[in-house]
């Protein structure tokens, strides 16, 4: 049985977990309830998943942070609210298995915050990307002043919050909020497909890619060297990894081609 959680829905589809925002009356705005909705679902995850995708009912992704909510906190219940966030895309980004965010409508403020911890983010053309926080006179607080840069750059970011500029799919793709641009409508389509692809993937290297690279990437070139040696030494030793290596090279395994 899968659980159950308030505006959160989980699907299994094979080995692909498919997660739903689903507070489309809110334009999937998330509140408290629903970010620790994310924390839980991500740690609860089925063994029998192997890869993910979340996106969000009805026409947007995600709002981001629920205003409604943001009543007179004082300094330090902000700073905990913040916190709460982080350790819940922290299980979202560092999760056990790779996540597909599929991108339609607004992509905004927490939102974007969400979209920027999953390792691929696919997106339609009726996708657009803003950080609001600037014009509503608060900041990020999910994540975003770590993790959006790393996509598009401080410089792009900082015009976004300071002018209240909003990204187009296209503008967005390539300025890198994307990696995938599809006609709209079929963001979730080609995520899933994405994700069955993923899935496939021998499990040591799908866990290299999530916590070992983003890892390495911040690291002084010495010791990303050495965290990259023993990952690649760890990932080798697999049983999976050497039948693979054998079926490719008694001619079972597929080529690389070109699309
Ligand atoms: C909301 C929210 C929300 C919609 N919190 N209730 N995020 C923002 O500043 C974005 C604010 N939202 C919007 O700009 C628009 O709603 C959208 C572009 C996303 C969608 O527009 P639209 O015309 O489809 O919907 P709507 O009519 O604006 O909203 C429908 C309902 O959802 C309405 O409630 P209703 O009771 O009047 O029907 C809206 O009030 C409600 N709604 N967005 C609460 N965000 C960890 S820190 C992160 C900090 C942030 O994310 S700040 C950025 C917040």
């Amino acid at each position: 049985m899968t659980p159950k959680y308030r505006d959160l829905d989980l699907q299994l589809d094979g080995s692909v977990a498919l997660i739903r925002l689903a507070r489309p009356d809110k334009r999937n705005a998330i509140n408290d309830a629903l970010v620790l909705a994310l924390r839980d679902l991500f740690q609860q995850l089925p063994s029998s998943a192997r890869a993910a995708v979340i996106c969000g009912e009805g026409a947007h992704f995600c709002a981001g942070l629920d205003l409604s909510e943001l009543q007179e906190r004082d300094a330090g219940q902000g700073l905990m609210h913040s916190r709460m966030w982080h350790a819940a895309l922290e299980q979202v980004q560092y999760g056990p298995v790779p996540v597909i965010a599929a991108l339609h409508g607004a992509v905004v403020g927490g939102g974007l915050e969400l979209a920027a911890c999953c390792q691929i983010r696919v997106a339609d053309e009726s996708a657009f990307y803003a950080l609001p926080e600037g014009s509503r006179g608060i900041f990020v607080g999910g994540g975003g002043a770590v993790r959006i840069p790393r996509l598009i750059g401080v410089a792009r970011m900082t015009d976004m919050m300071l002018t209240g500029r909003v990204y187009n799919a296209q503008d967005g793709e390539r300025a890198g909020f994307a990696q995938y641009l599809v006609p709209a409508g079929q963001a979730l389509a080609k995520a899933t497909e994405i994700a069955r692809r993923v899935a496939e993937n021998a499990p040591l290297t799908n866990y290299a890619l999530m916590h070992a690279l983003p890892r390495i990437a911040e690291q002084p070139a010495d010791q990303g060297f050495l965290t990259e040696a023993l990952m690649a030494g760890i990932a080798q030793s697999a049983p999976e990894a050497k039948d693979r290596v054998r079926a490719f090279l008694e001619g079972r395994a597929a080529k690389v081609t070109k699309e």
